[in-house]
């Protein structure tokens, strides 16, 4: 008989994901979880048998064709059929629309956050564009620019496939990827209408029908602060580019299906989003926005992971048994898991701030809150996603180390979320950008104590100690490095930060667990969150620049 295993399978990733549901069966209103369980399970179910067909196919990747057989310069883009599909479908559900709309008010960004962490997987990150349409929307919004807001939100935040759009974010330059004070790209007011010259080094989704971009006003001074925001379309209805020639496609890592191109403006006609400085400012609310998306999609990955090792685990036969019944395999599934759901909480908490902060529901202390913690958990998940997909695919022995699995896959489009939209590096220091700038760490420690009062069960006594003093711990180290100097505090940034996101992550993964067993008889959540504290939060750095000066510089 010949040697056969069987291929690891998804159910609906709605309906099969405890975890979720947990969770909204807490923040929702009983109405509004009715009202949208249906786009769920069509989600979920989109999710699993998108899972199926793509095992069935080749995978596909965008084609850029830069001449026509006559000659002309046409810089055609062929996309995926995933792709094709993913644009009418992320419309009529409303993907970018629902973060918008107040139907249901405060909820707004919960519900639409949760349909993007089924969608993400299944979409061969469409949602990247998807992310940068919901920023540019919110920037634009932010701007107050009404010919814009009247010209671009109709389109970016409709539910009828013939009228979405989808906008880009070109930022970065060879010369000023973290550091955008590098950008070399020029506008110039030509006959009362601006054109933008230069060379945009990473744009991702150059399909999109609109894009937002940096760009130095000619005569302006260097730095980032005289930078100006612009608006383009960067196409012609009959698909010809505005003097924008795509020079090619970036061969990447992962996201292969995502076409990123590099391209150059030869006067590309665009529109002033704001004042003609201060861009950096003004595209700032796009960030926060695509680097919450981000976190979603690396919770995605998280998830998708774990789903697919765990199916296995059922199906695979070693040492006379399944390998769900092994304890070795059950301890790094568990360890995996634990790790998710604290990830998950973080994550969804920042969504539901959000959620409140553009309903008017925040004062300033959620405000500032929020301002924190979109760096921490866009930093943590990005580097999380990445280890649990490594996990996952050592779940899989040599099968997952097969590309015609699928699995490794996840691990190679894992790598992107620690370094798009701002490296773990880049939020270590806007995590310090926005401490200086909202008081400190006080938003954040009251948040926690607020949190940890709900917190009683005997079974989370250790979880709530352990959140607590790691919080204490962080408070001191903090105190100490603000009166060193400067680099002291930045060279152990990082870790703060990731200290802090998996305090907080503790917490709130408590919070839950204590109504979980309350509310729903369910102790896993707890077993969870007594998990993920056993893991530890914290490795702050006692001895800092010195060593770590010593260490990066090393050469025989
Ligand atoms: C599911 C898929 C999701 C993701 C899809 C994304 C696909 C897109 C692919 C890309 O990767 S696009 C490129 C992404 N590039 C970056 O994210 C840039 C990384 N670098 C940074 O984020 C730097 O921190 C930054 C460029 C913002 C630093 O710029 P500056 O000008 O050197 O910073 P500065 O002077 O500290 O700040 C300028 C202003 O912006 C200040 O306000 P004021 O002028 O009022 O003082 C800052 O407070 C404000 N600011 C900066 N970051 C902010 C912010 N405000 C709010 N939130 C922030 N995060």
């Amino acid at each position: 008989m010949s040697f056969q295993q069987t291929a690891p399978m998804l159910s609906n990733q709605y309906l099969d994901d405890r975890v979720l549901r947990s969770y909204l069966r807490r923040v929702l209103p009983p109405p509004t979880l009715a009202a949208i369980e249906g786009d769920l399970t069509e989600l979920g179910e989109f999710a699993s048998s998108a899972w199926t067909q793509a095992r069935a196919r080749e995978r596909c990747e965008p084609k850029l064709t830069h001449w026509n057989a006559w000659g002309e310069r046409i810089d055609r883009i062929e996309l995926t059929p995933a792709w094709l599909a993913a644009q009418p479908l992320a419309a009529s559900h409303g993907l970018v629309a629902a973060g918008h709309e107040t139907t249901h008010g405060a909820s707004a960004r919960v519900h639409q956050f949760a349909m993007v962490y089924l969608f993400h997987c299944a979409s061969e990150f469409f949602t990247c564009p998807l992310a940068m349409t919901d920023g540019a929307a919110t920037a634009l919004k932010a701007s107050g620019n009404r010919r814009l807001i009247e010209r671009a939100l109709p389109h970016w935040l409709s539910r009828d496939p013939q009228q979405f759009w989808i906008s880009g974010q070109w930022m970065t330059e060879n010369a000023g990827g973290s550091d955008v004070a590098g950008t070399e790209t020029t506008a110039r007011e030509e006959n009362g209408r601006w054109r933008l010259y230069g060379r945009k080094w990473f744009t991702s989704a150059i399909n999109a029908n609109t894009a937002l971009a940096l760009a130095r006003p000619a005569g302006a001074a260097p730095g980032s602060d005289s930078l100006a925001l612009f608006y383009l379309e960067p196409q012609k209805p009959d698909g010809r580019w505005r003097n924008i020639a795509i020079d090619r496609l970036k061969d990447k890592l992962g996201t292969r299906e995502l076409p990123t191109a590099e391209i150059h403006l030869d006067g590309a006609p665009a529109e002033l989003v704001g004042e003609a400085k201060h861009g950096v400012r003004q595209i700032a609310p796009m960030l926060n926005i695509t680097r919450t998306w981000n976190a979603i999609g690396a919770l995605a990955t998280m998830r998708r992971g774990i789903a697919l090792a765990r199916d296995y685990s059922n199906r695979r036969i070693v040492f006379g048994r399944p390998l769900s019944e092994q304890p070795l395999y059950q301890d790094a599934l568990a360890g995996m898991q634990a790790e998710f759901e604290a990830a998950f909480h973080l994550t969804f908490y920042v969504t539901e701030l959000l959620g409140r902060a553009q309903s008017g529901q925040t004062d300033e202390a959620q405000q500032n809150l929020l301002r924190l913690l979109t760096p921490l958990v866009k930093l943590w998940t990005g580097k999380l996603a990445t280890a649990i997909a490594s996990e996952a695919c050592e779940c899989f022995g040599g099968m997952g180390y097969l590309e015609d699995t699928g699995i490794p896959q996840l691990l190679r489009d894992a790598q992107v979320w620690s370094i798009w939209e701002g490296t773990s590096n880049v939020q270590a220091l806007d995590f310090l950008r926005a401490f200086r700038g909202t008081g400190g760490l006080q938003p954040l420690l009251s948040a926690q104590r607020t949190i940890l009062s709900q917190v009683q069960a005997g079974e989370l006594e250790s979880c709530a100690r352990a959140a607590r003093e790691a919080a204490t711990k962080i408070t001191e180290w903090l105190q100490k490095a603000t009166t060193g100097e400067r680099e002291h505090i930045e060279a152990g940034a990082r870790e703060v930060a990731i200290g802090l996101a998996r305090t907080f992550a503790l917490s709130l993964l408590a919070r839950h667990a204590e109504w979980a067993l309350r509310a729903e008889n369910d102790p896993r959540p707890a077993a969870a969150a007594r998990r993920f504290a056993e893991h530890g939060l914290l490795r702050l750095k006692t001895n800092g620049l010195g060593d770590a000066q010593m260490l990066a510089s090393d050469s025989y």
